[in-house]
């Protein structure tokens, strides 16, 4: 009897100590994923405070054009839009998200580097590159309507309803009118005070832009108003190695408002993903553990 009861009491003092493990492990893991943001994106020291590292689960992988260098990407109305750079193979496109296949596409003149695309009621903007040109389209025919001048580089755009929201390469969105396309604020994007730069491919989703961070597997998720960075996406691993060889960089983003679906791609990639975010075990065991002391 004295044996049983032993090993009853030994019992719930393992799970506390598995338990304790766990924790222990996993908020090393989290905290070494921050570091690893800090160090890819900024390259400054460790944070006192970092923000939460989202992982994804694909839900869905459709065949992507390994020809179609991502730089924007939007969904819309049932279609994929999409912009792909490169001078000489600059395009604008209307994709089926099943199948991969263009359905429609506008050839840009050779000497432009196509950029980020936004659809803004019955027309679409996409930026270019080095020219500090953007061109408008009617979204439905792809004729081009105007050209237009801005005096910066031209890298992501998407918007957030009220404004256009564009990236030029920097650690500052600006947001533009969307009927004079002229410049009416900015903000720094900034990680725990250290600003982020190589913002690229934009999306606006329930009221935080999500961005690309050029040259990286992360998305950065921002609050428009402040610039803050409030989490990341680290999306390593979504392309498998074998055809990560003849891929580029991760950059494209659509958000099916309409069904929460959320899409990412990258320059030259065969495959389009759906994901969803998953946030580690490390940012919920605190909230559990408090639950169960408060109570
Ligand atoms: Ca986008």
């Amino acid at each position: 009897m004295a044996a049983n009861r032993f090993r009853k009491s030994l019992v719930p003092a393992l799970c506390l100590l598995l338990f304790a493990l766990a924790l222990v492990s996993y908020t090393a893991f989290a905290g070494a994923g921050q570091r690893r943001a800090v160090a890819t994106v900024t390259g400054a020291p460790a944070r006192q405070d970092p923000v939460p590292v989202y992982t994804y689960r694909v839900v869905n992988a459709y065949p992507h054009d390994p020809a179609a260098f991502t730089q924007g990407l939007v969904f819309e109305n049932g279609f994929l839009y999409e912009g792909t750079g490169l001078r000489g193979r600059s395009s604008l496109r209307k994709v089926d998200l099943e199948t991969g296949a263009v359905l429609q596409s506008y050839k840009l003149p050779d000497q432009y580097f196509g950029e980020g695309i936004v659809i803004w009621e019955d027309q679409i903007v996409q930026l270019t590159w080095q020219s500090y040109k953007g061109f408008v389209y009617d979204r439905d025919s792809f004729a081009l309507l105007h050209e237009f001048n801005y005096p910066t580089e031209g890298w992501g755009i998407t918007h957030d309803g009220i404004r256009l929201i564009m990236s030029d390469g920097t650690a500052t969105l600006r947001f533009w009118d969307p009927d004079t396309l002229a410049q009416t604020g900015q903000v720094e994007v900034r990680d725990n005070g250290v600003p982020v730069t190589r913002l690229n491919e934009l999306e606006y989703v329930q009221g935080q832009v999500y961005a690309n961070v050029w040259q990286t597997d992360r998305i950065a998720r921002i609050d428009p108003q402040t610039g803050q960075v409030l989490g990341w996406i680290d999306l390593i691993g979504l392309l498998d190695s074998g055809n990560r060889k003849t891929a580029d960089v991760l950059n494209g983003i659509a958000y099916d408002a309409g069904n929460d679906r959320l899409f990412v791609t990258g320059k030259l990639w065969p495959k389009l993903f759906e994901i969803e975010l998953v946030l580690p075990l490390a940012y919920h065991l605190p909230i559990v553990l408090n639950h169960y002391t408060q109570n």
